[in-house]
């Protein structure tokens, strides 16, 4: 069965909950695992003072016992410590940049708190709690994930270094960036636009090793996975720009730089490629090599030093609505991104794979490595 799930719960409401469909029976939920994913999206220089009261920890509701998954669904719930929406003022001037203003009219909203609290970035703890169970099942198959921080606010990172030492290095970092230097002037640049009422965006990077070959499909538009996958990132709120491998630098170079060679290594029996501009796909389909994407994050669209605005019930030009928000969020996005697209990796896994267990699961997994080895 492929795994689907739904998200509910508002910013300031009682809780956040998930509940997920497609989990095989058997496997082993780490709490703790899922938990530490929730405090790696609360992290990251920048982040806002919501960070400070909440102290995200996950409760399953269904769908285990005795610590193993039952493949019936699982409900993930965390409780906002800051639950207070009934308490909370009405809105009337909307945030350039957030939903304020299209969700009022859509909903035909005069309060624009009724929109924000969902709309609220609030929800990705949902979803990061969510992947955290996809990377569990992941897990058993050797698939394992990283991001890192590209650009903040012009900045870029220069330095690459294998899987294993950018996971490291990522996870010391404050603005979870593995180039030292670049962290630096990073951090200073989201001072800079902090000190200045303002914000920052910047770019981030998804690496995922150990992705078997063949989990999508060019049969049909959406069994496409890069399609699922840049859809699962873009639906990350704030996120502008989505690409895959060398993404927008395909447009600027030729075929013979673009496309990665293929050779046969006879010691390990594997297909291998010089390079891997692709990221890891083609055709809609993993190609045995890492899964790289990359995402841009725009501004918060709360500034401290608020844009123009207009109040949607007197129609008079004003300044727009200030909220208690972060000053840049592009170190978080990459944890949110990382469950995001664990949970696309585990679609695609349970489909090709199946298995109302894991046990069944790993067999046809195994059926299969030894089957492509034979090609
Ligand atoms: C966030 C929770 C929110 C915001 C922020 C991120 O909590 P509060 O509104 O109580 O401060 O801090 O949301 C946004 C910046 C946004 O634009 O939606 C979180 O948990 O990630």
């Amino acid at each position: 069965m492929r795994i689907r799930y739904l998200t509910a719960g508002e910013s300031h409401g009682k809780a956040l909950v998930s509940i997920i469909e497609g989990i095989p029976s058997g496997m082993k939920l780490d709490v703790g695992f899922i938990n530490d994913e929730l405090a790696r999206r609360m992290k990251g220089y920048g982040r806002g003072k919501r960070m400070l009261i909440e102290k995200d920890k996950v409760q399953i509701l269904s769908g285990t016992r005795k610590g193993k998954t039952l493949g019936s669904p699982v409900t993930l719930l965390i409780e906002n410590k800051d639950f207070k929406i009934e308490s909370l003022p009405s809105i009337s001037c909307p945030r350039p940049g957030h939903a304020d203003l299209a969700g009022a009219l859509k909903f035909g909203e005069r309060d624009i708190r009724n929109i924000l609290e969902r709309a609220s970035a609030r929800e990705t703890a949902s979803r990061v709690a969510t992947g955290a169970l996809c990377k569990i099942l992941l897990s058993e198959f050797g698939i394992k994930f990283l991001s890192h921080v590209v650009m903040i606010g012009g900045i870029k990172a220069e330095k690459r270094f294998s899987f294993g030492k950018m996971k490291l290095l990522a996870e010391k970092s404050a603005v979870r960036c593995v180039d030292k230097d670049a962290s630096e002037l990073m951090k200073n640049e989201i001072q800079d636009a902090k000190d200045a009422g303002d914000t920052l965006g910047g770019t981030f990077e998804v690496v995922a090793e150990g992705i078997p070959c063949g989990l999508g499909s060019y049969t049909q538009w959406d069994r496409r996975l890069d399609g699922n996958l840049a859809r699962a990132v873009m639906a990350i709120p704030g996120i502008k720009a989505v690409e895959i491998g060398a993404g927008f630098n395909v447009a600027i170079k030729r075929g013979s730089e673009v496309h990665d060679e293929i050779f046969f290594e006879k010691s390990s029996k594997k297909f291998k490629r010089n390079q891997n501009a692709a990221g890891g796909i083609e055709g809609g389909i993993t190609n045995g090599e890492d899964l790289i994407l990359r995402a841009a994050m725009k501004p918060i669209a709360t500034l401290v030093k608020p844009l123009r605005s207009v109040n949607i019930n007197t129609k008079k030009a004003t300044k727009a609505q200030v909220e208690r928000a972060d000053v840049c969020v592009v170190p978080s996005s990459g944890v949110i991104a990382e469950g995001v697209s664990a949970i696309e990796i585990a679609c695609a896994m349970t489909e090709k794979f199946g298995g109302d267990s894991l046990i069944e699961m790993k067999r046809n997994y195994e059926g299969y490595l030894k089957q492509i080895k034979k090609l």
